[in-house]
């Protein structure tokens, strides 16, 4: 039975890649120093591989920022701006690809950064155009699989196929680019056959995708071309089940197919009884994208079957890569014994593997029993189900998912309340995470900083936060949220049902990691969470301050959730214990409260045909979390980076009084799916971009404004940042909010 995985974590256990990159970004540590910390990384995760048993370490896995621009890189499907004059490094100009900057040169647009499929990480899209010309720099590769055997390890490289990679990139008749970028992809596979490389991974995920006939035409051209290599090549899918492109897939003159045993359904076992006999199939049996213990026995009865129809032609895997979870359980200290002992990240999901192996050959009896009990004691665990929660989720009826009154009702009432002038102006919640906060959090953590310490730094941050958006002479004032580190696993420390980690790490992007909190139980709302901060914040202030919470949705897409109920009914519980929080600080007094939903769009299905049945129980959440309160109470949100057209029936269901949103980059373009649809509530486009270190001038922005004002009436017209400030300095903010607000004037003036 072979053992392999799609590939492995590459940011560290402790986080060493995201040090050593930001050390030789900043010019506090030379190429060298990065480059052995890389080195290191690997050498450490093909070991645990190869003492896990496994039979092929992955190669290529591995990426100083992002596999897809190593692809790009490798292929030479390199924008012509990266390209001319520069006098960067080769590693210089990839970060350069990647960040628009790097120690050295001039900066530059950086490529477009963007979801890779359903995940929270996010890879660089190549760029391709007239002037693209495929050539092959296969080097880091190669040194890679040099490394790999010179260390005494097995390498199985793994590649993004062809196809997904035109997918992935951005520009005009992408597949006019095919025929040219096989001939590279054949070069490379001749090469590595040469090499006497036994497989090679080649990706294709796609094909869990709705795909259009001219892109499932290109799968059967390119393996049709690169099929018949000396290298064996094993046709990887991951994220889905295949469906319509089943059939597409096992017709590809390939040596095995990997499927995703999790998310894929029964497929794998359709598979295994139509592979060709000199065809292997690998069953991604094991999660990739949870940190769940497998249950290995249940697995086991799944596989058997296969081992006797296939023998040495089953493979056993974790359905996807292992980049989507935490590398080490064993840096959880402060889990207690039973919550460990219901998690595998990506090294225990390596010994899972090899469980699993020696159970098909009849052995591993004992650590099969162990993780039997394990997995019985969470399913009877008394920590899981709370009756309550779940009695108050079969009461829930209609009507607690809809507001008193319709929005014309509410607008008024809201208007006589808060007073606020023509297109008021405010902010996404969001304010500085200044380098005192860390600080101030890292000491409090250590225990070098008492609770009421830290807390009274946090009130003063606020104080701080307060007085200056009253003498920038805000309309809608926040508290800016210096007491969260992170807006999910703020409350996922706060909710019951909820456990955090201290070391949990993904990566995001590059250099950039979130801890998802893990959502092991009914949720519950113990006490408030939020509405001492508020209220200290709104005590200090005749302007109104805006409460400021994470929707349901976003809580529940960008944490790791339980699988033994539907997603469904994970998202309503948090629903509910956020309806509390709402209902908690309208009484304390709040009128204007915000549960923000970045995470919305990246929820939606990969396969457009289960977009409906998502999108009602999302958008109903959302509702349940926000409408338990008075007409007079007014509810915002606020999405990211967000394509609305697509999805925009569904954003106005969630009914909030003022979405916010992100439209500066697209020069309001964003705004043409709320003006076409008619958008009825209220809106507030960013007006700039707070991602980019260099503001808009007030003219620019008066143009924003007016450009929304043609599109969506003035009296719904809101101005603001396009997002949160967190990431940005007090020095930038405060100039770039006063030129906000000027603009904002002049614009008064000029329709009031
Ligand atoms: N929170 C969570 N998930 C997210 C985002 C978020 N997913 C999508 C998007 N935002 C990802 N963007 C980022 C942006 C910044 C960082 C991570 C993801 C980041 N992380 C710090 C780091 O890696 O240094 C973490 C530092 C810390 O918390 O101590 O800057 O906003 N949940
Ligand atoms: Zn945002």
């Amino acid at each position: 039975t072979g053992l392999h995985i799609p590939g492995f974590p590459r940011i560290g256990a402790k986080r060493e890649l995201k040090f050593a990159l930001e050390h030789y970004w900043r010019g506090e540590a030379d190429a060298e120093a990065l480059l052995a910390v890389a080195s290191q990384l690997r050498s450490r995760h093909w070991q645990l591989q190869q003492d896990a048993g496994l039979d092929y370490v992955s190669v290529n896995d591995f990426s100083l920022y992002d596999q897809v621009l190593d692809h790009a890189c490798m292929f030479g499907l390199i924008p012509e701006r990266f390209r001319d004059g520069s006098t960067d490094s080769e590693l210089d100009n990839y970060f350069r690809m990647a960040r628009g900057r790097a120690p050295s040169g001039e900066p530059v647009r950086a490529l477009e950064m963007t979801k890779w499929f359903d995940t929270n990480y996010h890879y660089l899209a190549p760029e391709l155009d007239n002037n693209t010309c495929p050539s092959l720099a296969p080097h880091k590769l190669l040194n890679e699989i040099e490394q790999a055997r010179a260390e005494g390890f097995n390498p199985k490289p793994v590649l993004i196929g062809p196809v997904t990679l035109l997918w992935l990139s951005r520009g005009e008749n992408r597949l006019n680019h095919l025929p040219a970028l096989l001939e590279q992809y054949a070069a490379l596979l001749a090469q590595l056959g040469a090499q006497s490389l036994e497989w090679v991974q080649i990706d294709e995920p796609i094909l869990a995708l709705d795909l259009p006939s001219q892109w499932q035409q290109a799968l059967r051209t390119a393996y049709a071309a690169l099929g018949a290599q000396s290298v064996k090549l094993l046709l990887t899918t991951y994220f889905g089940d295949l469906r319509d492109n089943l059939d597409l897939c096992l017709g590809l003159p390939v040596d095995g197919f990997h499927l995703d045993a999790l998310r894929g359904g029964q497929e794998y076992i359709q598979a295994a009884k139509r592979i060709g006999e000199d065809q292997v199939l690998s069953v991604g049996i094991i999660d990739g994208r949870n940190i769940w213990k497998t249950d290995l026995n249940l697995a086991l009865e799944h596989l058997r079957p296969l081992k006797r129809a296939l023998g040495e032609r089953l493979w056993i895997s974790t359905s996807c890569s292992l980049l989507h979870v935490p590398v080490d359980l064993d840096r959880e200290s402060k889990l207690d014994a039973e919550q460990r002992s219901w998690l595998a990240f990506a090294t225990q999901k390596l010994s899972e593997l090899r469980i699993l192996a020696l159970g098909l050959d009849g052995q591993g009896q004992e650590a099969l029993a162990t993780n039997a009990e394990a997995v019985a004691a969470r399913r009877q665990s008394k920590r899981i189900h709370k009756p309550a929660v779940a009695a108050r989720l079969n009461a829930i009826t209609e009507a607690d998912s809809r507001r008193e009154s319709p929005y014309p009702t509410r607008a008024l009432e809201q208007r006589n309340r808060l007073n606020l002038p023509l297109l008021p102006t405010t902010t996404i919640g969001s304010f500085p995470q200044t380098s005192e906060i860390r600080a101030a959090r890292a000491a409090y953590r250590r225990g070098d900083l008492s609770k009421p310490e830290y807390e009274q730094r946090m009130l003063d941050e606020i104080q701080y936060c307060v007085k200056q958006q009253e003498l920038l002479e805000l309309d809608l004032l926040v508290h800016g949220e210096a007491e969260r580190n992170d807006m999910v696993e703020y409350f996922g420390e706060q909710l019951e049902g909820y456990l955090t980690t201290t070391n949990g790490w993904v990566q995001s992007y590059g250099s950039r990691c979130v801890k998802p909190p893990v959502i092991f139980g009914d949720v519950q709302r113990p006490e408030p969470m939020t509405v001492r901060w508020s209220a200290y914040a709104q005590s200090l202030t005749d302007k109104p301050m805006k409460g400021m919470l994470t929707g349901p949705v976003t809580m529940l897409q960008w944490a790791f959730v339980r699988d033994d109920q539907p997603r469904s009914d994970t998202c309503r519980q948090i629903a509910l214990a956020l309806h509390d929080e709402v209902c908690d600080l309208e009484t304390a007094g709040i009128a204007a409260i915000q549960i923000d939903e970045p995470a919305l769009r990246e929820g939606l299905p990969l396969r457009r045909g289960d977009w409906n049945a998502y999108l009602d129980w999302a958008t109903e959440s959302f509702r349940l979390s926000a409408s338990g309160v008075a007409d007079n109470c007014q509810i915002h949100t606020h999405m990211c980076y967000s394509e609305f057209n697509d999805i925009i029936e569904a954003v106005a269901s969630l009914d909030a009084d003022v979405i916010t949103i992100e439209t500066s980059r697209s020069n309001m373009a964003l705004l043409d799916a709320f003006e076409a649809f008619a958008y009825p509530n209220e809106i507030g486009p960013g007006v700039y971009d707070i991602h980019s270190p260099n503001t808009p001038g007030v003219e620019e922005m008066v143009g924003l404004i007016e450009k929304a004002a043609q599109r969506i009436p003035a009296d719904r017209l809101w101005v603001n940042p396009d997002c949160g400030l967190k990431t940005r300095q007090w020095p930038e903010v405060i100039p770039a909010l006063e030129r906000m607000v000027k603009a904002t004037r002049i614009l008064r003036s000029r329709l009031g």
